[in-house]
């Protein structure tokens, strides 16, 4: 690839239009820089724009599953305007944008953004799948349970967002859960719709055993949704609210391989990345993140 604009990308990989046009692309990404509810630090509002330039960066070729998954076409959606006067307009505005791509049978990659952002996409797969009997899940990996009914006065808190799938009667798993309070895990024990993966089990396992255990939670069809917050500070510092001892790069890899490659993905998002200025690193692991994803997508699809 002699092509990629690498001085200002204005798509993701910095691709040249023949792989990067719509009509022609199979994934689709869509950044929504909204961080409205964050209790912490603010500033996810950056994050899509700092991923897709530190995405110019990345190797097209990739050398785990020996191919170059951008030939599948990627083009990146314009950033949908952030509405902070209520949430609920938010979510409507990231459907009215999902429902066309969903129809169009493309895959969509939100990029956010904070995690709230989730429930516009995971509604609009919702409606389109509510004929069929069979759900999907939603995988969540994230250092926090979300489960709160409110937080700071909002419903529609980045601290409610798990909690907010389950009223949707969608079973939620997550994975690398490490800070939550009783009243969350209490509310964990008894949910039937939710099963949860601790960091300290993927600590205190073998690899192979965590997987086999994740795998045994999940269902044909799959959405994806992962708060890099999970991922351990010393790789991913650049995070609104950060907790000690999280997943490791490796780590994440794996367990989503294992996952892509044996389940039914049907969307995804990647959320609450705060951009620390002058520090590009965990950009660059963002965005190699998301073209991990693709490669594992497209292999399976192979
Ligand atoms: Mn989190």
């Amino acid at each position: 690839m002699e092509e990629t604009n690498i001085i200002s990308p204005t798509n993701f990989l910095g691709l040249p239009e023949k792989f990067s046009r719509r009509d022609k692309a199979r994934f689709l990404i869509l950044p929504v820089p909204y961080d409205q509810t964050v209790s912490y630090v603010p500033g996810a509002r950056f994050a899509p724009r700092a991923i897709i330039e530190a995405s110019s960066q990345i190797e097209l070729y990739d050398e785990e599953m020996n191919s170059e998954p951008y030939l599948a076409g990627i083009h990146t959606l314009p950033a949908i305007e952030p509405i902070v006067s209520e949430f609920t307009e938010m979510v409507k505005k990231i459907e009215s944008v999902c429902e066309p791509i969903v129809g169009e049978n493309k895959f969509i990659i939100l990029l956010g953004g904070e995690h709230t952002i989730s429930l516009g996409l995971i509604n609009t797969l919702l409606k389109q799948q509510k004929k069929r009997a069979e759900k999907f899940a939603v995988l969540q990996f994230d250092a926090h349970a979300d489960l709160r009914s409110s937080y700071q006065g909002s419903k529609y808190s980045h601290a409610c967002v798990a909690r907010r799938i389950l009223d949707m009667k969608l079973p939620v798993v997550q994975v690398g859960v490490r800070s939550l309070s009783r009243q969350e895990r209490e509310f964990a024990m008894k949910n039937k719709l939710l099963e949860q993966v601790s960091m300290w089990q993927v600590n205190t396992n073998s690899m192979e055993k965590v997987i086999t255990h994740i795998l045994s939670l999940l269902p044909p069809k799959i959405y994806l949704s992962i708060d890099v917050d999970v991922l351990d500070p010393s790789i991913m510092p650049a995070v609104g609210t950060p907790e000690p001892g999280g997943l490791g790069w490796y780590q994440l890899l794996r367990i989503l391989r294992a996952i892509i490659l044996s389940r039914e993905i049907i969307g995804c998002d990647i959320t609450e990345l705060n951009p620390l200025p002058g520090y590009v690193a965990p950009n660059v692991l963002v965005a190699r993140l998301v073209y991990k994803i693709i490669a594992y997508i497209q292999h399976a699809r192979e």
